[in-house]
């Protein structure tokens, strides 16, 4: 089977930038188009993960059996193919048409859960990576259809900068929720707010601009914009200064 072409259906809220390339369609409110450049938390610039020679993904949590799967056995489950799909940064950069090929979620989902028997009480799933960064989605947010897990990017395999060796893909929720560089999955019972604590959203859909906890995602918006250029200065110095 191969993917739907498209994102997900996003609100026509927005005005064009005023600046920056043209988006081919509406961005969800607050999104401004910019490239694609590694980005995130300013502790993570300074980690520079070794991708394994035969990456796994270890899952356990709230489950009767924890097991441990090769990556590859994963990528070759059935759905497996392409698919387009913006990625939206928090801070209100959106990376516009990226083209990702990779396994939907709730196909390795099934697989998986088969073997490691979740717990019915299991109603989150936390994504975990090689530098230590993990985001935690609502299980029914990650099991619906535009959730993947991608090993290519643009026709070329992922690499060490750009989230090898498996990058989660939820177009419909903001990039803390785009785990790159995935070693291990676990099952949970409540929600945990991993390293962005109260700056992360549990859900953190875009469409309802769920940005942060506590204020609204417009005031958010604001917030993040202005610290934007400072963010992306250190990230990048700290990641080549660290390289
Ligand atoms: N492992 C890991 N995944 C991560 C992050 C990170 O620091 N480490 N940052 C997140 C954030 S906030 C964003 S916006 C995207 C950035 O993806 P990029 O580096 O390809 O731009 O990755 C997300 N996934
Ligand atoms: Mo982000």
């Amino acid at each position: 089977m191969h993917l739907d072409e498209t994102t997900a259906p996003q609100p026509a809220t927005t005005r064009p930038a005023a600046t920056g390339p043209a988006a081919p369609h509406p961005l969800p409110p607050g999104q401004r188009p910019a490239p694609l450049e590694p980005f995130g938390l300013t502790p993570f610039a300074a980690v520079h993960p070794r991708v394994p020679a035969r990456p796994s993904v270890t899952v356990g949590g709230a489950v009767r059996r924890p097991t441990q799967f090769d990556a590859a056995e994963l990528l070759a489950l059935p759905g497996h193919g392409d698919r387009r799909a913006d990625l939206h940064c928090v801070t209100t950069w959106t990376a516009v048409g990226l083209e990702w090929h990779g396994v939907p979620f709730r196909a390795v989902h099934e697989m998986i859960a088969r073997e490691v028997e979740p717990r019915g009480s299991a109603r989150w799933v936390t994504f975990i990576a090689l530098d230590g960064f993990r985001a935690t989605m609502l299980l029914d947010d990650a099991l619906t259809g535009d959730v993947l897990l991608a090993d290519t990017l643009g026709g070329v395999p992922l690499t060490p900068d750009n989230g090898a060796p498996l990058r989660l893909v939820a177009p419909a929720h903001y990039g803390y929720k785009n785990v790159k560089h995935v070693c291990a999955i676990e099952y949970g019972t409540r929600y945990k707010a991993g390293w962005r604590g109260w700056m992360s959203h549990p859900r953190g859909r875009v469409a309802r601009e769920e940005r942060s906890r506590f204020l609204p995602g417009r005031v958010w918006r604001l917030c993040w914009r202005a610290l934007l250029p400072s963010s992306r200065k250190a990230y990048t110095a700290l990641r080549e200064r660290t390289r």
